[in-house]
């Protein structure tokens, strides 16, 4: 905590919403009184950093559906991910996935053994168990998205196929994160929360997947390197060096910044759609969960660009402070198009005129800005609000703001 607030000095609202954050009482989720559940959800919590929290916060009809929906994915995705295992091992699993979902006590135990979330398969009885509970119309969505994902990954998979064309670079992501995108769609239209029309959507429920995944890949450069894992098109890094690993070569330094503003700008093509889905979706707890992803992405989007770091350091992520600024911020339409449009903004200053994509990306961030502005008129207020937030009484908010948190700290660690 104290190590986040400082990182956030400079950044007042964001000390101010650590401190709210920190402050906020704590004794949500308590499933102890049923024990399968509490098992589910400890596995929810051990699989991910990044939707744990907006799963556990929607409304009860969906939350047990979506988050075995996540487990289900995740498990798959734990198959396709371990380059240990051989693929005439590997491809059966990914193709039968879907049926394997309805095997009553099934475990899976092959996996490495520095396979992050191997202990979710060693222990998958709980999530089919789970699986088998949920009313059919959801395990009908579940099991759809898990064949057409594993027939996805088995393909690309397969020796020999890899990454070639920008139109694989968005096939490969449709596979494995559009398609929770056209779930999500499906169920929040069929447990009448939102309008059939999200469900009809596909080419922006699938933008929405595809932002999220896009920029996962092109944070994750050096640790899919490492692992000889190669996300980025060759279409996109053929034009910039002779492989991918020459990329991180200091003397080709200009060229893979260069090749890094291609990726960014790559993903920044869905920004719009992202925000026409938002637009669509009325209950307050769906809204929260589809957008809190989607703005996290535009701050790591904004952090990546232009940034040498990627080709020299794994695991770079955006503050602390930051990432709760944003979940707190992340309320409406409104206020989601003006934290688009004041990213679009920082990621365009950031940009460097001798760089190729320089007019692409400004192009890029005027559209959305554009779109946001006539579509959203109430952003223009709200892009108002948030700046001055962000700039609110600088040095006197900080100060307060660091001095309630030390004492914080000191109290709670004094009594606890
Ligand atoms: C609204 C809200 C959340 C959304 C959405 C719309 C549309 C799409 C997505 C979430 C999916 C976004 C995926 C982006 C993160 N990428 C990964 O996790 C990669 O694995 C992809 C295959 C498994 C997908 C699992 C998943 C993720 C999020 C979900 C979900 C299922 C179900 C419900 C809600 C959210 C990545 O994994 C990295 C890792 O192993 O940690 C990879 O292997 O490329
Ligand atoms: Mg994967």
């Amino acid at each position: 905590m104290a190590s986040a607030i400082l990182a956030s000095l400079f950044h007042p609202s964001e000390v101010l919403a650590l401190v709210q954050y920190k402050l906020a009482p704590k004794t949500k989720y308590d499933y102890s009184n049923d024990k399968s559940r509490e098992r589910l959800y400890h596995h929810l919590n051990m699989t991910s950093r990044s939707f744990a929290a907006v799963i556990q916060d929607l409304d009860e009809e969906l939350k047990d559906a979506i988050c075995i929906f996540y487990l289900v994915l995740r498990g798959l995705d734990t198959i396709e991910d371990d380059m240990t295992l051989d693929l005439d091992i590997k491809l059966p699993y990914l193709k039968t996935f879907n049926e394997i979902i309805y095997k009553k006590g099934w475990t899976f135990t092959k996996n490495g053994p520095n396979e992050k979330d191997r202990q979710l398969l060693v222990e998958f009885d709980v999530v089919i168990d789970a699986f088998l509970k949920l009313k059919p119309a959801y395990q009908t969505i579940i099991a759809d998205i898990t064949k057409r994902m594993g027939d996805g990954m088995a393909h690309y998979a397969t020796a020999g196929i890899c990454v070639n064309t920008i139109a694989d670079y968005d096939e490969y992501c449709h596979y494995v994160a559009g398609l929770v995108g056209l779930g999500l769609s499906d169920m929040f239209s069929a447990c009448g929360f939102e309008s059939p029309m999200v469900a009809k959507r596909k080419d922006l429920s699938n933008s929405m997947g595809l932002f999220l995944q896009k920029t996962n890949i092109t944070r994750d450069y050096l640790e899919d390197l490492r692992d000889k894992r190669f996300f980025w098109p060759k279409e996109i890094w053929g034009q910039y060096a002779e492989s991918m690993e020459d990329l991180v070569k200091p003397e080709n330094k200009e060229k893979a910044l260069q090749c890094l503003s291609h990726m960014v700008h790559n993903a920044m093509k869905h920004m719009k759609d992202v925000l026409e889905y938002l637009n669509m979706i009325k209950n307050p707890s769906c809204f929260k969960f589809c957008a809190i992803p989607q703005v996290m992405a535009i701050a790591t989007l904004k952090m990546l660009h232009n940034n040498y770091m990627i080709f020299t350091h794994e695991n770079i992520k955006i503050r602390k402070g930051e990432t709760v600024w944003l979940m707190k911020e992340c309320t409406s339409i409104d206020a989601v198009a003006a934290i688009f449009r004041i990213y679009a903004r920082e990621i365009n200053n950031k940009s460097n005129p001798l760089d190729p994509h320089f007019i692409d990306i400004g192009i890029a961030c005027g559209e959305i800005e554009q779109v946001a502005e006539s579509l959203y008129p109430g952003s223009t207020a709200e892009v108002a609000r948030l700046k001055a937030g962000v700039l609110a009484g600088t040095s006197g908010t900080v100060l307060t703001a660091a001095a309630v948190v030390a004492g914080a700290v000191v109290l709670k660690n004094k009594y606890a």
